[in-house]
């Protein structure tokens, strides 16, 4: 018996071993489609062999072209979820996972696991019949920013699926054709002539296997600045969309300077750029009690707004001292402060005790840029939950990734506002992760970029943060239009 010429030994132990185990059976078996096929595969059961399962694994990846690169992998769920877990730690290759079923409480999310958009993932399969399970798995990874131009399978049943991928941009890669396995089994005499014969008429009969066609995510088109001033209830929140309209900008700029004198200056710079300004006040040495002022006739002079990024913390009684006393006096210098919720929303009445009065305006950090951080799920929906019991005076949040909040479309009154913006992705050594204003703004759904180091460590700030506003503007352009 001669051996086929296009399958390595190695394939051929493979599918002999897949044989002895029965993920391969001949007879008559009546698929979900409802026609009846002389061959069936069931590779469910490779779990049950974990040798089997690392071999199949290693060949996957050998059997694809060295030309294929991916950041991440992500199996088909479920048969291919142990297949993709093992390329994932034999490759020391980061894993997503899709899920089936997208939960209707806590993040919602469909895609489990870190990733950024623009990574490249690779899919995962066990067999193609029409690709459809390819493509299931691919739309919500697209949805998601990633990109998807590959998939890997074990077994391709030579039903359409390749054509099918192919139209949707997907090149798929198999290990190996059913026909090429009936072959092997019929040389190695697991199957006879007629059983060989009747497999060929059947993929004969059934060359195409035609694919549901699977909806493109469909991009809501945004509600306008214009549309939103109107149903702002606090009139912070309603100025702060105002200066955006009027100066066609939609940049904060972080001036986390090394002194007042400093960021006086960085003020001045980028001042015609910004709808918003955020200090860190307690960083600076050389605070006076007369900052305060100087920057809020700088703000007046170009039109901004000043946000110190106090993320207050405490109990409702501690921050209403911290607010308004100390050395600081935030209360009368800034036009909005944020906080977290850690403490529950006495900590908004207590900030609201002060700042209603004084026409103030609050954020609430409902997730935050940095790598690993505990802003997420719950606690996220925790955040929104207490925006809208006080909407009088909260105005939007602190938010990384707003489109993927469960409860889409999001109350367009809140303001999101979204750190972690440099113009290419990346991050610092000490966690910050950075998004472009184009995906922070279009594809992450946010309205405000805070970009801090990507223009007070540029050459000429005033230079990069026209830049900035124009790329962040651009972005909120495209997603109303
Ligand atoms: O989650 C957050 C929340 C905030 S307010 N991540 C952040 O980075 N920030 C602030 O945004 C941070 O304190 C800093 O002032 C700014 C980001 O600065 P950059 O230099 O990394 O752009």
């Amino acid at each position: 018996m001669s051996s086929s010429s296009s399958v390595s030994p190695a394939m051929e132990s493979l599918v002999l071993q897949l044989h002895e185990i029965s993920a391969v059976k001949f007879g008559n078996f009546k698929l979900k489609s409802g026609i009846y096929s002389p061959i069936y595969i069931d590779l469910r059961v490779i779990v049950s062999y974990p040798s089997l399962l690392s071999q199949i694994s290693k060949t996957l990846i050998s059997s694809l072209p060295s030309s294929t690169s991916y950041d991440l992998v992500c199996g088909v769920p479920y048969t291919a979820l142990p297949i993709a877990t093992c390329i994932s730690v034999s490759n020391h290759v980061p894993m997503v996972m899709r899920r089936k079923e997208i939960k209707d409480y806590g993040t919602a999310k469909a895609i489990e696991g870190h990733y950024q958009a623009d990574q490249i993932c690779l899919i995962i399969e066990d067999l193609v019949t029409s690709g459809a399970s390819v493509l299931e798995t691919a739309a919500p990874l697209r949805a998601a920013g990633l990109k998807v131009s590959d998939a890997v399978v074990l077994l391709d049943r030579e039903q359409g699926g390749r054509e099918n991928l192919e139209e949707n941009g997907i090149k798929l890669h198999s290990m190996i054709k059913l026909s090429e396995m009936v072959r092997i089994l019929k040389e190695k005499g697991k199957v006879g002539e007629e059983m060989e014969g009747l497999v060929a008429r059947f993929l004969e009969e059934n060359r195409k296997v035609a694919v549901p066609k699977i909806e493109k995510p469909v991009k809501v088109k945004a509600i306008s600045f214009q549309e939103r001033v109107k149903l702002a209830k606090n009139p912070m929140g309603k100025r702060l969309f105002e200066v955006m309209i009027e100066k066609e900008s939609n940049l904060c700029v972080a001036a986390d300077v090394g002194t007042a004198s400093e960021l006086l200056d960085i003020a001045e710079k980028v001042g015609p750029e910004i709808c918003l300004l955020k200090t860190h006040v307690d960083i600076l040495p050389d605070f006076t009690p007369d900052f305060g002022s100087k920057l809020r006739s700088i703000a007046e002079k170009h039109n901004f707004l000043i946000f110190e990024d106090r993320k207050f913390a405490d109990i409702g009684n501690t921050v209403t001292m911290q607010y308004e006393g100390g050395i600081f006096h935030i209360l009368d210098w800034a036009d909005m402060v944020n906080a977290h919720i850690i403490s529950g929303p006495g900590i908004v009445n207590g900030l609201k005790l002060k700042g209603l009065p004084r026409g103030r305006g609050l954020l609430l950090l409902a997730e935050m840029s940095s790598a690993g951080n505990l802003a997420t799920g719950d606690y996220t929906s925790a955040a929104v939950k207490i925006a809208e019991e006080h909407s009088d005076f909260v105005i939007g949040f602190i938010s990384v990734n707003p489109a993927s909040w469960p409860g889409a479309p999001r109350n367009p009154t809140f303001i999101h506002a979204t750190p972690g913006v440099q113009m290419v992705k990346g991050g610092d050594n000490l966690g910050q992760q950075y998004n472009t204003p184009y995906s922070v703004v279009y594809d992450r759904g946010s309205d405000i970029i805070i970009v801090g180091r990507g223009i007070i460590k540029a050459e000429n700030p005033a230079d990069a943060a026209r830049e900035y506003r124009l790329q962040g503007w651009d972005a909120y352009l495209a997603k109303t239009s």
